[in-house]
């Protein structure tokens, strides 16, 4: 008997997610926060993706998370700023057999959630797949890419790895998983907020080459002085190599501030400061872009936390 996917989060990557291992014919449970929700869920008769245009409704199964009954494998796939109280929703479920997938952006929540259910494996991921919600259980597959899975503790790949591979969703085992998330954060740090301030796409930051030098020099320096070195080499070319690529994008910090949607700017930026801080590395021009963000955040009536 195969094991079943539990995927708590039916926005856009867990429906990428969900949508994909249920036609694999693998089970699947999708996990919504109440029963209105459910409801809600089984009126619209499951998850639809659209793919080149062509919209498939796939008819998931759902359940709430006090349903009964254990869980053993589960996909984490919501906002960073929600993933502490999301597990905290269903730890009564999981064991010391549960392996989880944590699909969050930035750093600091996986702690956070690891912290919480001690019994459980936790497995950090980073994406480069795009989707985005178009409503209610309906998400656009907006870009392929690729997911890394990796266990700061434990270097062997969970057997399940080949669910994946049947599933069609691209991913590979990583290593160093705590290397490329920091790579990551670095990059988000020293393009997505200056987007935001400057109200411009990636390419505009052609224009402010200094400041984001001086940004990508403090992060290097962070970098290699918190245990990071691997993250930090070259950063700063791979930064412009970056903005020249995706010179006609929104990031997806300006994307959420333009459709006033809460950030995550407390497990990239607040997280590169934090960790600053505690090792004793100066980052005045991070910090002063952080309060500047959050000053931004704070006149637009958005959260800054
Ligand atoms: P999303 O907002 O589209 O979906 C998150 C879902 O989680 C929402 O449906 C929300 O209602 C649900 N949720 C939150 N708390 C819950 C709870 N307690 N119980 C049940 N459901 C709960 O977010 P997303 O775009 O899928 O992003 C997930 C993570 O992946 C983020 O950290 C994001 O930065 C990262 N990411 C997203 C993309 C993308 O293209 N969307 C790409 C790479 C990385
Ligand atoms: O990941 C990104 C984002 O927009 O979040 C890029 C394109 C790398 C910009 O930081």
């Amino acid at each position: 008997m195969p094991t079943t996917w539990h995927v708590l989060g039916a926005g856009s990557l867990g429906t990428l997610w969900a949508a994909r291992l249920f036609r694999a014919g693998l089970p699947v449970q999708l996990v919504l926060r109440n029963t209105q929700r459910l409801q809600d869920y089984r009126a619209a008769g499951g998850l639809t993706l659209v793919e080149q245009g062509q919209a498939q409704c796939y008819p998931v199964p759902g359940e709430t998370a006090d349903s009964p009954g254990p869980i053993k494998r589960l996909l984490l796939a919501c906002k960073a700023y929600d993933a502490e109280n999301a597990i905290a929703s269903v730890a009564h479920r999981l064991s010391a057999e549960t392996e989880l997938i944590l699909l969050q952006n930035g750093l600091g929540s996986q702690d956070a959630v690891a912290n919480r259910i001690p019994q459980a494996r936790c497995i950090s991921a980073s994406s480069t797949e795009g989707a985005f919600r178009e409503g209610d259980w309906r998400v656009v597959f907006a870009g392929h890419g690729y997911t890394w899975l990796g266990d700061p503790a434990h270097p062997v790949p969970p057997f399940w790895l080949e669910d994946l591979d049947g599933a069609g969703i691209p991913h590979e085992w990583s290593t160093d998983i705590l290397t490329r998330l920091w790579r990551k954060l670095a990059l988000n740090c020293a393009i997505n907020p200056l987007t935001v301030l400057h109200d411009c796409k990636n390419g505009g930051l052609l224009e402010h080459h200094c400041e984001v030098a001086t940004l990508c020099a403090e992060l290097t320096a962070l970098l290699e002085n918190c245990g990071q070195p691997a993250a930090a080499a070259d950063l700063q070319p791979e930064v412009e190599r970056v903005i020249h690529a995706t010179a006609a994008n929104y990031s997806s910090m300006y994307q959420d501030v333009a459709n006033r949607r809460r950030t995550e700017i407390s497990y990239l930026l607040g997280h590169a400061c934090k960790v600053a801080q505690r090792h004793g590395v100066a980052a005045p021009h991070l910090e002063q872009l952080r309060q500047r963000l959050i000053t931004h955040l704070d006149n637009l009536g958005l959260p800054s936390d």
